[in-house]
């Protein structure tokens, strides 16, 4: 069995570094140069027609989009997710709300907060109003559980890997305790701190100030785009 994880120092790809660590598979890291474009080339193209981060591929056979590498390795080990039917299901669900809302809102947070040339107020306040809110069902749903269905599993790690890096996004997890408790508690598992890790963020500074610079320029002509239509 051979696994290779193409990935980035980010959310999305520390997802399967801490799955693959909790699960203690034996893996290769080919570390993909987002700052350089390298997502976008061929080669790349070839095992994610998205170009994006990350890609696990397992015996030659590529898999992308990080809910879909999750559940690939549960239903692989067995584990990190349950196998009746409404076990499974409610996992899925959890990961659903983290790839459809969680990611695309802090991310847009993130895009919009941090990295755009313009500031949008209303752009910001609808994406961290909005990461806020999904913070809040969160919240709830931990309030009776340790985790967000029955063991630690996949959903506990998606979500997890993003709501750790709220300040980022610049929401604020003040008064919802039970996320809180449940962000720390993951955060002390040990194949959780080596996650992400892997690869090391240091590494990845310069290029993800290469990386805001080139979203900053590809963003350019969209805006001019916005300010002749409006
Ligand atoms: N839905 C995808 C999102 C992947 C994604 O957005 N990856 C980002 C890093 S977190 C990326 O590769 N960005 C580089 C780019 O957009 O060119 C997943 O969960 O795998």
């Amino acid at each position: 069995m051979s696994l290779t994880l193409y990935t980035a120092a980010t959310p999305n790809g520390y997802k399967v570094s801490v799955a693959l660590e909790e699960l203690g598979l034996a893996y290769a890291v080919e570390r993909v140069d987002l700052g350089k474009g390298e997502q976008k080339l061929p080669d790349f193209l070839a095992i994610n027609p998205n170009g994006r981060v990350p890609v696990l591929v397992d015996d030659g056979f590529p898999i992308f989009e990080s809910g879909a590498i999750l559940v690939w390795l549960a239903e692989k080990t067995g584990q990190l997710m349950p196998t009746d039917a409404k076990g499974r299901s409610r996992v899925l669900q959890w990961l659903m709300f983290q790839m459809s809302g969680i990611g695309p809102m802090m991310g847009q947070a993130n895009v919009f907060y941090r990295y755009f040339p313009e500031k949008i107020p209303a752009a910001i306040a609808r994406y961290q109003g909005e990461g806020r809110r999904l913070f809040t069902v969160l919240d709830a749903q931990l309030a009776n559980a340790e985790y967000l269905v029955g063991d630690y599993s996949i959903a506990d790690i998606a979500n997890w890997c993003w709501v750790r890096t709220a300040k980022w996004s610049g929401i604020d997890t003040e008064g919802l305790p039970h996320l809180q408790r449940w962000t720390a508690a993951i955060a002390a598992r040990p194949a959780a701190q080596r996650g992400i890790h892997i690869p090391e963020a240091s590494q990845a500074k310069p290029e993800n100030a290469q990386e805001a610079k080139a979203f900053a320029d590809r963003a350019r002509p969209l805006i001019e785009l916005g300010k002749r239509e409006a």
